[in-house]
């Protein structure tokens, strides 16, 4: 059955019936219901939200301020069978703070391979009123265009609202969008009494890059699986598809290995600054291998080779060049460490590795490392990766591996990660032609360890201070001199840890720069704007106050007025899963609230007035922890640079 809601008199042309979606008669109660909710909206404000207001910014935005729709507790959620996930996701985002019901049903007619079509709309069993229309022609209601693997169309109205994308994974970002049109206050974790208007119109949106994402170092410092399961949800809020962890590197080994057992259990109990590790057991793996697939999120796994090694030569002196045992690495120094390139045993390591972590993983990436090997000769170096992107090829992955790869040999679909900061480079535009594509992570742009500003307690600054504009004023497509925006896959924004221990930490270093480079992944080249960025992402302040979500008020975002300024404690609250919410909570609570960071904190606007989170806010950071980053600058090698010939230093 293909129908349409009815048009209340009043307004003009129905938007949906724009859509070439058949029509039929409303019944009297249904309009008599509709009069009323549509009296209601005449009282009622108009939507605090506008429908521009969205980070990513959407290809097209087209508003109509006569169709806002208001979410009411006898709505409901219907979904073609294909995007049941979608819709139960959805419905268990608005749960919680409207305290609706929202249940979820298959929509009637929508078996079969047409566009998948999410509506939510008052209850058609109580009201009478049909689902919005199912049998659309993607094309038709694109203009012609295609939606692809991960574009979806959303169109507002009186009577419901309607996602149509051609996968779930389009479905799931449509959802991404409606929840940053509902008042900020939806993100609470329990009951608000706000009004939940959407305001009207229509959104069409789709991916400029097919790969964007963020990388998490868990080996630095380790972080449990509720840390990582709530990275997960931050980076796809804002529609990022990938999610790099970092898994090895000299302080620690993260991921347990069955035929080399000693990685994981020798190797993962240290970390930077001495505390005691961790490592993921291949049940962890899988379950955030899981979460994040639910969450159209891929877990591409880095093995760091050859270099950044050191756990792995604790763990297996065999491994070492000299055959000998290095004491364990709690420091904060790159490119001493690596592993024999010219013992065969080396190799069976690195196979066995790759192939289990490879069995592991159901996206198509491995990422092999490669930076600051700076030890190794650069033509046994370039014989290592060759031999290791064959390894990689026969567990039927492709390879990814950071810029230092470039002067190997092409492997097939291989992909360098750039983390430059100077677009000039020869080596790896050379690299492009011979039909290498790459992801680009400017460290001067893109690396969220940076600094904000010379206060901002944790942090690097090697590659200059990265504020919130600077970390969005940069074109992927034309980043790298003589290489064509057909070769870069995506942008990447990495999180290295050496001075980041805590999830709050985390937080503080993804936001408001998390927002700004998934921008730059997804969002047209012409929708680039600072001053539209700023505006729209200052309406993100709220929404991450009232999630606990720990952030930087950067003072270059104008964030909604406050009713308290004061410093105070960070409130970090729970998150979707219980885990996540009591490692949430524990890390916050670590973090006392003084410092340059604590000042000027958003946290409600009188349209938000009804988020529960007004104070204590949530952005605050501790300065006076004795952070090991804020005073280690002059002790920090430069990265890219060869380090002091220290090699493995005692802890
Ligand atoms: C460079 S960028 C590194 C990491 C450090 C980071 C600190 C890259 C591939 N390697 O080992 O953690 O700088 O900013």
């Amino acid at each position: 059955m293909t129908t349409t809601p009815a048009t209340p008199p009043e307004t003009g042309p129905d938007p949906l019936d724009e859509l070439g979606v058949p029509t039929r008669r409303p019944a009297a109660a249904e309009l008599a219901r509709s009069a009323a909710h549509r009296a209601g909206d005449l009282l009622a404000p108009p939507a605090p939200v506008r429908l521009g207001d969205v980070v990513p910014a959407p290809e097209f935005v087209a508003p109509d301020p006569a169709a806002d729709f208001t979410l009411t507790a006898d709505a409901a959620v219907r979904v073609s069978p294909a995007g049941r996930d979608v819709a139960e996701e959805l419905a268990a985002l608005l749960r919680p703070a409207t305290g609706f019901p929202l249940p979820v049903a298959d929509a009637a007619g929508t078996e079969g391979d047409g566009p998948l079509v999410l509506t939510v709309a008052t209850d058609p069993l109580e009201a009478g009123a049909a689902p919005l229309g199912q049998d659309v022609d993607v094309p038709a209601v694109t203009g012609g265009g295609e939606l692809g693997d991960e574009g979806y169309r959303l169109d507002v109205a009186p009577h419901g609202i309607r996602i149509v994308a051609a996968t779930p994974a389009g479905l799931f970002y449509g959802v991404q969008t409606l929840r940053q049109l509902l008042p900020p206050a939806v993100e609470s974790r329990t009951p608000v009494t706000e009004r939940w208007t959407v305001p009207g119109g229509s959104i069409v949106d789709r991916p400029r890059f097919a790969y964007r994402g963020a990388m998490l170092d868990v080996a630095r410092h380790f972080f449990p699986v509720a840390d990582v399961l709530r990275v997960v949800d931050h980076l796809a809020r804002y529609k990022l598809n990938h999610l790099h962890l970092h898994l090895t590197d000299d302080q620690g080994w993260r991921i347990a290995v069955d035929s080399w057992p000693r990685l994981a259990e020798v190797g993962g109990v240290t970390e930077v600054g001495g505390g005691p590790g961790g490592s993921y057991s291949g049940e962890d793996y899988r379950r955030i291998v899981r979460y994040a697939a639910r969450h159209h999120v891929t877990v591409v796994p880095e093995i760091d080779l050859p270099g950044h090694t050191n756990a792995a030569l604790v763990a297996y002196p065999e491994l070492a060049p000299g055959k000998v045992a290095p004491p364990p690495y709690t420091g904060t120094e790159v490119g001493f460490s690596y592993v024999d390139p010219a013992d065969e045993r080396t190799y069976d390591f690195v196979a066995d590795v790759l192939g289990e972590v490879a069995a592991l993983t159901p996206g198509p990436w491995l990422h092999i490392g490669g930076d600051e090997a700076f030890k190794v000769p650069a033509d046994v170096y370039r014989g290592f990766i060759e031999r290791a992107q064959r390894l990689v090829a026969a567990t039927g992955k492709t390879v990814v591996g950071w810029h230092q790869l470039a002067p190997a040999a092409h492997a097939d679909g291989r992909v360098l990660q750039w983390w430059g900061t100077n677009g000039e480079d020869p080596e790896t535009a050379d690299a492009v032609r011979r039909g290498a594509r790459l992801i680009l992570s400017p460290a001067n742009h893109a690396y969220l360890d940076m600094k904000y500003t010379p206060d901002t307690p944790i942090g690097h600054d090697w590659a200059g201070l990265i504020d919130v504009r600077r970390a969005y004023d940069w074109d992927p497509g034309a980043h790298i001199a003589g290489v064509p925006a057909e070769a870069v896959l995506g942008v990447e924004a990495p999180l290295w840890t050496e001075s980041v221990a805590t999830l709050a930490e985390v937080e503080f270093m993804l936001f408001p720069r998390l927002p700004a480079v998934a921008e730059l992944g997804w969002s047209p080249r012409s929708a680039h704007d600072w001053a539209g960025f700023r505006e729209r992402l200052a309406g993100h302040g709220p929404r991450w106050a009232a999630a606990g979500i720990t952030f930087h008020p950067s003072p270059e975002v104008p964030w909604p007025p406050t009713e308290t300024t004061a410093a105070a404690p960070a409130a970090v609250a729970p998150a979707s899963e219980p885990a996540a919410a009591a490692s949430a909570t524990e890390s916050a609570a670590a973090i006392p609230a003084t410092g340059p960071t604590a000042a000027a904190v958003p946290v409600t606007e009188p349209a938000a007035a009804a988020i529960p989170v007004t104070k204590p806010a949530a952005a605050v950071i501790a300065a006076t922890e004795p952070l090991m980053a804020a005073s280690a600058a002059a002790a920090e090698p430069i990265p890219g640079q060869p380090a002091p010939d220290t090699t493995a230093e005692p802890v």
